[in-house]
């Protein structure tokens, strides 16, 4: 996701950890406002184009060698890549927040790749091998030439909000709110207990899998309905937003919820 995604998702967490994990998160993160989390959640990106950080340009994503329309699916063993993905990173993230014998730098660290990589895995085309996550297809938007990856990260979320673009924290905050409202008491009342069930803290690649697995499925059903081939070209910001916005939403929503699951975990064995 672009900043926005991120952001919106570490507020939707914020409004769900439990008192104890919020404490636990902001000691660790050296921040006592209600930005500790929103405030870390594009770190990842920030580094991943520097020389120090580029050991982590493959941490956000795995490439699901699927055949979309007709197979989507994600095999960690065939698809993760040697020096790690996405998958195999929130397993080594999470163990190292878990390891009190790091150092305190150390488990900071941790903390802000998980925070940011529990959303990537929620974008479906960070989830997805063709053209590199779609980096390499050219599309429309509003009669502008993007790229399919970047309309996914930030566009579609972008024309849904409307409001003042440079503002990302506002927008986001105020997104965040409205999810948050939707879990709580709104479209999402019903499925949001399913959305956490059956999480493994002692097993991230089995638990991010099942997230994996849903994001992909979205390749085929939302994002290349008809195969990669048709889309190219295509203007996105009409009939195909309509569709990939709810998307979208829901994937920021669960990715916030899950978030929000996944840090009370950790803080509850940490304390
Ligand atoms: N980005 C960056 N520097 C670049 C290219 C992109 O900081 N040279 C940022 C912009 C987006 C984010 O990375 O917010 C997208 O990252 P991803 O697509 O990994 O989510
Ligand atoms: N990306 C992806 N899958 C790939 C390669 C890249 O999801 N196989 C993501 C990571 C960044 C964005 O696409 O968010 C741009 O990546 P890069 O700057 O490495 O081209
Ligand atoms: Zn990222």
């Amino acid at each position: 996701w672009g900043s926005l995604g991120h952001i919106a998702i570490a507020y939707i967490a914020s409004n769900f950890v439990k008192e104890n994990t919020e404490a636990y998160f902001q000691g660790l993160l050296g921040n006592d406002t209600e930005h500790y989390l929103a405030g870390v959640a594009t770190w990842a990106d920030s580094i991943r184009y520097t020389k120090w950080g580029r050991f982590s340009k493959n941490f956000h994503f795995i490439d699901a060698k699927d055949d979309p329309p007709t197979y989507c699916g994600v095999d960690f063993v065939r698809d993760c890549k040697e020096d790690g993905c996405v998958v195999s990173s929130l397993q080594n993230y999470t163990s190292q927040l878990l390891d009190s014998k790091l150092w305190p730098w150390q488990r900071n660290q941790a903390a802000k790749f998980v925070i940011h990589f529990v959303g990537d895995i929620h974008q479906p085309l960070h989830v997805e091998n063709v053209a590199q996550g779609g980096n390499g297809i050219h599309v429309n938007w509003q009669g502008h030439e993007f790229n399919l990856h970047h309309v996914w990260d930030s566009s579609i979320a972008e024309k849904m909000l409307g409001g003042n673009r440079r503002k990302t924290y506002d927008n986001a905050f105020r997104w965040a709110s409205d999810l948050t409202d939707e879990i709580k008491s709104g479209k999402y009342l019903t499925e949001s207990a399913s959305w956490i069930d059956g999480l493994l803290l002692d097993d991230p690649i089995a638990t991010s899998m099942v997230w994996a697995n849903e994001s992909n499925a979205y390749v085929c059903s939302h994002v290349f309905p008809e195969g990669p081939t048709a889309i190219i070209g295509q203007e996105l910001a009409g009939e195909y937003f309509e569709k990939a916005a709810p998307v979208i939403e829901l994937q920021v929503a669960k990715a916030g919820y899950r978030l929000a699951a996944w840090l009370n975990l950790i803080a509850d064995r940490m304390s």
